[in-house]
C-alpha cells in the first residue's frame, strides 16, 4: 500500500474551517487524493479517542452518520472533492492536539495531525480560543457543583452557574426535553441563553449543548428571554421574548432540537398594544386550536396591575392584538396580592375550566396563582383565585405541556434561600422542581402529583401498615436514611396538637428540619428555621392551609433531595421549600408527636437514587 505523507493528508483539512460549534467543534475536509471506501473514523485529541458516537460526518448534500455507524462492513464511501463537515459535540481539554485516524480499503490506516490547521486560522483565532477558554471553566465549574453536597441528585439543574424558568418544554418523538433560562457565566441572573436537556422519562436527564444564545446585533441581543416550544408544519419552533426592548421571536429547529436557527423576519411582535403603558411584555405562551394559533402574553398596566394580553394568528408568523383577557388590581391584599405585572402566563383547559396561571411580581406580590374560569369567544371569566404552590417566592414561573399520552405536566423554578454572594461562591444557583402531574378529580379540583415515573429512583425501602408515634422516635437502624428520600403516608393527628417529621443533621444533631401539621390551626408546616446554623440560609417558617374532614386522614407524599423539599397533601396542595443543612448526608428521619394519639398508616419511606450525574 502506497505510504502517503503526513504533509499531503493535513492539506484534506479545509484551511480556516476549524471552528466551535455547538457544544465542541467542527471541521471541514476536501478529500483531493482519490475516492476512498472508509471503514473507521476516529478522533483522538491528545492521548484520549472521542467517542465515535459524538463524531457527525455530513457531506454536502446527503444524509449525515455518526462515525459510529462506520465499521468495515458498512463503510462509508468518499468521493473526492466533496465537503464533509466533521461535528464533534463535545469539548476536549486540549484540542490543540487533534489527530484524525482513518481506515481505508485501499490506503490502509492513515493518521494526520490537524494542528497545522488550526495555526492558519486567523480570523477566528481569538473567539476560537476565547470560546474554549470558556468551555473549560464552564466544565471546570460544573466538577466542583457536581461535588457540593447541597447540589441536588435527582431534581434537575443546570450542570453550573445560574438557571431559572423551566423554557419550551415538550415531548419529541418520544423524548422530553426541557430548555431553561442560563446564565452560563456565573451563578447570578443575566445573559439569558437557553440550557437544554433531554428524558425518556422526565427523571434521567442528559445535558445536551446550549440551544439558544443572545445573537450580537439581534433583536435579542440582550437575552432570550421565557418562550414556549410548539410544533408546526412537523417541524419543531420556539416563541420567545427577546430583550431589550422586549419583542417576541420565533426560532426554528432541526429535528434532534439540538441547532435552533432563528426567523430572520424577527420580533413576530415588535411594540405592545398601541396607546398601552405597560409593564412588562413577554414570556409568550402559545396553542393551537381549529382556529389557529393562540398566544398569551405576560403584562402589567402601569399603576393598575398585571395584565395578560392575547393575540391570535394563522401563520405563527403574523400576529393580532385582541385585547387583554385578565386585569388585575394592584391595590388588591386579599385573598393576597396579585402584584403590578403577571410572568409567565400559562393558560390551558383542564377538564370543565380554564386555567390562568400566573407569576406574580410587584407591588408586594410573589409566588404563583391560579384563576379558573370560562374562556368562551376570547373572553376569559375567572370564578376563583388560588395558590398553586405554598412556597412562596421558592416555586417560581412554572411551565406546563402536554406530553404524547395526553398528561398535563408541569415543572417550576425553585430559587435559592442563600445570599447572592454564596451563590456565586457556590457555582450554581437554581434548580427545577419535580415534574408534577395537573388534573382535575371529580369534584372539579385541581390535583396536582408528582409524576408516577419517579418511583423508578426507589431504591431501599422501608414500610409500616401502621406506626403510632411518640415525642421522638428516629427510624430504626437499617432503614432508609439521609439526603434522599421519599416518604408517603396516611397522617392520623390523634389529640396531637402537631405531628410529623424531622431532618436532624449534623454529628451532634444540631440542625433540625420539621415537616409536620398543626392540628389545631389545621396547617401543613414546614419549618427551616434551625435547618443550616448560618446566617446566610436563615430558613423560615412556611405554612399552607388543609383540609382535613373529621375523622378523615391527611394523605402525605414527601420528597427530600439535599436542599430540596417538595410535600403534596392530599394530592391538592403542595409546599416547596429550601433548606441547607450543613451536611446533608448526615440527615437522619425522625417522626414526633406533640400530645397523644397520632398515628401513621400506609407508611412507606425509600431512599432514592440520583438521576443526573
Ligand atoms: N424570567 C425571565 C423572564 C420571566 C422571568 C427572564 C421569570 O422572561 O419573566 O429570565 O422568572
Amino acid at each position: 500500500m502506497a505510504i502517503i505523507p503526513e504533509m499531503v493528508l493535513r492539506r484534506m483539512v479545509v484551511a480556516g474551517s476549524l471552528s466551535l460549534s455547538g457544544s465542541g467543534f467542527k471541521f471541514d475536509l476536501r478529500n483531493n487524493l482519490a475516492p476512498a471506501t472508509v471503514a473507521a473514523f476516529r478522533l483522538t485529541v491528545g492521548e484520549n479517542e472521542i467517542a465515535q458516537e459524538r463524531i457527525y460526518l455530513s457531506l454536502a448534500g446527503q444524509a449525515g452518520l455518526y462515525a459510529s455507524q462506520i465499521t468495515a462492513e458498512t463503510p462509508f464511501q468518499l468521493p473526492m472533492n466533496v465537503l464533509v463537515t466533521v461535528q464533534v459535540e463535545e469539548m476536549p481539554q486540549y484540542p490543540d492536539r487533534l489527530r484524525i485516524n482513518v481506515v481505508t480499503r485501499e490506503a490502509g490506516s492513515l493518521q494526520f495531525h490537524i494542528g497545522g490547521g488550526l495555526s492558519k486560522v486567523k480570523s477566528g483565532r481569538t473567539n476560537f480560543w476565547r470560546r474554549l477558554a470558556w468551555r473549560l471553566r464552564y466544565q471546570r465549574r460544573a466538577a466542583k457543583v457536581r461535588k457540593d453536597p447541597q447540589h441536588p441528585h435527582f431534581h434537575f439543574a443546570a450542570p453550573a452557574n445560574w438557571m431559572n424558568d423551566p423554557n419550551g418544554l415538550i415531548q419529541w418523538k418520544g423524548k422530553y426535553h426541557i430548555f431553561y433560562q442560563h446564565n452560563p457565566d456565573a451563578a447570578e441572573w443575566g445573559n439569558m441563553h437557553w440550557g437544554h436537556a433531554v428524558s425518556p422519562d422526565l427523571v434521567h436527564w442528559q445535558h445536551l449543548p446550549i440551544a439558544m444564545a443572545p445573537t450580537p446585533g439581534g433583536p435579542d441581543e440582550g437575552g432570550c428571554f421565557s418562550g414556549c416550544a410548539v410544533e408546526y408544519q412537523g417541524k419543531p419552533v420556539f416563541i420567545y421574548t427577546a430583550v431589550f426592548p422586549e419583542t417576541q421571536c420565533l426560532a426554528f429547529g432541526l429535528d434532534d432540537l439540538r441547532k435552533w436557527k432563528k426567523y430572520k423576519g424577527n420580533p413576530v411582535i415588535s411594540s405592545p398594544p398601541e396607546g398601552m403603558q405597560v409593564e412588562g411584555f413577554r414570556d409568550p405562551y402559545v396553542w393551537r386550536d381549529q382556529d389557529g394559533w393562540h398566544m398569551v402574553l405576560g403584562s402589567g398596566i402601569r399603576g393598575v396591575g398585571g395584565t395578560i394580553l392575547y393575540y391570535r394568528s394563522k401563520d405563527l408568523l403574523n400576529w393580532q392584538y385582541i385585547g387583554p383577557i385578565l386585569t388585575g388590581d394592584l391595590t388588591r391584599t386579599t385573598p393576597f396580592p396579585t402584584g403590578s405585572m403577571w410572568e409567565c402566563p400559562q393558560f390551558f383547559k383542564l377538564g370543565n375550566s380554564w386555567y390562568l396561571i400566573l407569576s406574580l411580581m410587584g407591588a408586594g406580590a410573589f409566588g404563583v396563582a391560579y384563576y379558573r374560569g370560562d374562556f368562551v369567544d376570547g373572553h376569559f371569566s375567572p370564578y376563583s383565585l388560588s395558590i398553586l404552590d405554598y412556597g412562596g417566592r421558592f416555586f417560581y414561573a412554572p411551565q406546563t405541556f402536554v406530553d404524547q399520552s395526553g398528561r398535563r405536566v408541569m415543572v417550576g423554578w425553585l430559587l435559592e434561600e442563600r445570599s447572592p454572594a454564596a451563590q456565586l461562591h457556590a457555582g450554581w444557583s437554581g434548580v427545577h422542581s419535580i415534574p408534577r402531574l395537573l388534573s382535575e378529580d371529580a369534584h372539579g379540583q385541581l390535583c396536582i402529583q408528582p409524576v408516577p415515573e419517579l418511583a423508578s429512583l426507589r431504591h431501599a425501602n422501608y414500610h409500616k401498615d401502621q406506626v403510632f408515634l411518640g415525642e421522638l422516635e428516629c427510624l430504626p437502624e437499617g432503614a432508609p436514611s439521609g439526603p434522599q428520600l421519599e416518604i408517603t403516608c396516611s397522617l392520623f393527628s390523634g389529640d396531637a396538637a402537631e405531628v410529623g417529621f424531622v431532618l436532624l443533621g449534623g454529628a451532634q444533631q444540631e440542625t433540625s428540619t420539621r415537616i409536620y401539621v398543626d392540628s389545631p390551626r389545621s396547617m401543613l408546616v414546614v419549618d427551616t428555621t434551625c435547618s443550616s446554623g448560618n446566617a446566610d440560609a436563615p430558613g423560615r417558617v412556611a405554612e399552607c392551609p388543609l383540609v382535613i374532614l373529621p375523622g378523615h386522614e391527611l394523605r402525605l407524599h414527601i420528597f427530600i433531595d439535599r436542599s430540596v423539599i417538595e410535600v403534596f397533601a392530599n394530592s391538592s396542595t403542595v409546599l416547596t421549600a429550601r433548606f441547607y443543612p450543613p451536611d446533608p448526608e448526615s440527615l437522619h428521619l425522625g417522626l414526633y408527636a406533640r400530645g397523644s394519639g397520632a398515628a401513621l398508616n400506609d407508611f412507606d419511606v425509600w431512599s432514592l437514587k440520583d438521576s443526573n450525574r
